[in-house]
């Protein structure tokens, strides 16, 4: 599949240390040859692209220069970390990643030593880094530590937390800012547009061509010029340097440097790996640098399914429409009708859907950035002036605005409505991004109304009825992915709230589903009724409030009864049930399936369904034993 004969280099590099004495032109021809590589590999299975070919220079320049993985490279967020992946020892497996059993998409410190740090979720990695840092100190070692860190993932607010404890401790720590102007989409970075202001300054370009002069003569004086030029430099750039922001959080500023130049980089590395103290090395680059097709379809490319590599273009697949594309234009149809509902995303519109808002009715529409815990509380704010938010966040993403979605919105019984894409297991992203756990950390709030649809007409219904509902926040969650292809009806139907539903009478065993398991629980019925057990199937709608009417019959009725969730087994709907049958003393026979409770590696949705247990043929068998009283080896039973 790979033609190795086409590379003169790449496949003499199995280590970081086979090209520490690379020279500049060897440095360069290897860069075009990572390009060339990601290009062959990920047009074959997709994957994560423009961050990686954006950082390629990035990555030879720091294996270069810095002892790793004795020296820390920290990523943040680690979709970009393929150029990383290939150059430490991973290049021939690269073919695998986000594939079953195969390499991680991210950082994953079980995989290689060279991963410092596990990542998925961004903005973490300064603070990571300051942690080893500080270990270092504690350690008595001389190790150096480096966060690579995206202008995407600086619109999160942990990154600034961990560069104002960087500054006060004056840790030794190499901020790498890796700035391409882009997120997924158009980056929201306001102090993008101030560096974009200074570099272009006639007098700053001056200035600084003055003290790269200086600084590339540097290794010809002594230690004393040496200092003299950092004062001199640091005593420049706090008049005029984009810097002063980071200054003033207590690091030295150093750049814009350009972050394809390799020669360049390894020599700025070279200078900054003595000094002490808090460093930040501003490196502008471009998203999908070197692959023609991906130039103005980066935000297409930022991640791929398998793609053309001449035309750039993806190989599709032929479906129904997502659930997020059926939640992007009922909230656009809803919008146009109530000016005063809108829609608010962290950096990600097109995964939520929202950039359908963005585009009919940009006056109702918010990217505030990766700052999913500032989404929540800036939708509190705005249901307090009698404002709609619909908050459209991805389930593993929303876990970094728990404390907001309690102490800003429930506590207030703020009329906030949380859209939660991606629930349950998301595929190929793996671990950091299963949505495993939402229905259980958000049943623990009180104030708090849960709905999930069965299928794509109950979505627009859902969304409609938690628009109307008006006695505080209501989250509604659904999985990645197609929908089922149902009719959709003109209009909206608004649902009673915590009422559920019965879709399939049947006397031997009633299985209770929730979300995308209602569809799962049907096929799998149809299997059953072959067998002669006949099922009934209960669309629950509500995790919360419970139809606890619905549940007095069900226990009525039914001598055993199975709970079904596409969420973590601990503290969901399941446990719910069992909590209030307990309450009211019903002994029931009850089966929970769900997510077991232990982190899901990656691989695709129908992969991973059957590694839990979770696909319709699994589904079958356990009603099957648990129907006939056979010992159950997945799922709890209570
Ligand atoms: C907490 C969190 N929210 C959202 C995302 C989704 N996400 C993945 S990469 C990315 C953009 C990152 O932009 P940047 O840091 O500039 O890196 P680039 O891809 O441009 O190199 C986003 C929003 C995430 N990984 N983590």
């Amino acid at each position: 599949m790979i033609d190795k004969s086409k590379y003169e280099l790449l496949f003499q590099v199995d280590s970081p240390k086979d090209i520490r004495n690379f020279s500049a032109r060897q440095l360069k021809m290897l860069c075009s040859e990572i390009r060339e590589y990601m290009v062959d590999v990920v047009s074959q299975i997709g994957g994560h692209f423009g961050g990686g070919l954006g950082a390629v220079e990035l990555t030879v320049a720091l294996h270069k220069v810095f002892n790793t993985p004795e020296d820390k490279v920290v990523w943040d967020t680690g979709h970009q970390a393929y150029p990383h992946k290939i150059l430490t020892g991973r290049r021939d497996e690269l073919i695998t990643i986000r594939q079953y059993q195969g390499l991680s998409g991210f950082l994953k410190r079980s995989e290689s030593e060279y991963d410092a740090f596990g990542a998925g979720h961004a903005s973490t990695s300064i603070s990571a880094a300051l942690g080893m840092a500080e270990a270092n100190k504690l350690n008595k070692s001389n190790g150096k530590v480096i966060a690579v860190i995206g202008d995407g993932a600086m619109t999160g607010g942990m990154a600034y937390e961990a560069m104002n404890n960087s500054g006060v401790l004056k840790s030794n720590i190499i901020v790498v800012l890796n700035d391409n102007n882009m997120s997924i989409a158009p980056n929201v970075w306001q102090i993008s547009n101030y560096f974009t202001e200074m570099i272009s300054h006639p007098e700053y370009n001056r200035f600084k061509g003055a003290i790269w002069d200086l600084t590339g003569k540097l290794d010809n004086f002594g230690d004393r010029l040496r200092r003299v030029a950092a004062r001199l430099e640091s005593g420049i750039k706090s008049i005029i340097t984009p810097g002063m922001l980071f200054e003033a959080l207590g690091f030295r500023y150093f750049g814009p440097v350009n972050g394809h130049n390799i020669n360049q980089l390894v020599k700025l590395f070279e200078y900054i790996k003595p000094l002490q103290g808090p460093i930040l090395v501003h490196a502008i680059t471009e998203k999908g640098k070197g692959y023609k097709p991906a130039e103005g379809h980066i935000q297409r490319l930022h991640a791929s399914t398998p793609f053309d590599k001449i035309t750039g273009e993806a190989f599709k697949k032929a479906g129904p429409a997502s659930y997020t594309q059926i939640f992007g234009e009922a909230l656009v149809e809803i919008v146009k009708e109530n000016p005063k509902v809108v829609g608010i995303t962290a950096a990600m519109p097109d995964g939520t859907g929202l950039n359908l808002l963005q585009k009919e009715c940009p006056d109702n529409y918010f990217d505030v950035g990766i700052a999913e815990e500032h989404a929540v509380t800036f939708s509190a704010g705005l249901a307090t002036q009698g404002i709609k938010p619909v908050v459209s966040i991805y389930s593993s993403f929303l876990q970094r605005g728990f404390d907001q979605i309690i102490h800003d919105v429930a506590l207030q019984k703020l009329d906030v409505i949380f859209v939660l894409d991606r629930a349950g297991l998301v595929g190929a992203d793996g671990p950091t991004h299963h949505g495993s756990f939402d229905l259980t950390y958000l049943r623990l709030i009180p104030n708090m109304v849960i709905m999930s649809p069965k299928d794509e007409s109950e979505l627009r219904d859902m969304l409609y009825t938690a628009i109307m509902y008006k006695d505080g926040p209501v989250a509604i969650r659904y999985p990645r992915g197609n929908a089922l292809g149902v009719k959709l009806i003109n209009g909206f139907k608004e649902l009673p709230i915590g009422i559920g539903e019965i879709l399939r009478e049947g006397a031997d065993i009633a299985l209770l589903a929730v979300g995308n398991m209602v569809e799962y629980s049907n096929i799998a019925a149809d299997k059953l009724e072959e067998e002669g057990i006949h099922a009934s199937i209960f669309n629950m709608r509500f995790v919360k409030p419970l139809d606890t009417k619905l549940l007095d019959e069900i226990h009525n009725s039914f001598d055993k009864i199975i709970t079904l969730e596409e969420n973590t087994i601990v503290g969901g709907f399941g446990s719910g049930v069992l909590e209030y049958f307990n309450e009211k003393n019903y002994k029931n026979n009850i089966l929970r399936l769900g997510i077991p409770d232990k982190f899901i590696d990656h691989g695709t949705q129908l992969q991973l369904h059957k590694e839990v247990g979770l696909d319709p043929d699994s589904i079958f068998e356990k009603v099957k034993s648990f129907y006939l009283g056979n010992k159950i080896s997945e799922g709890v039973v209570a």
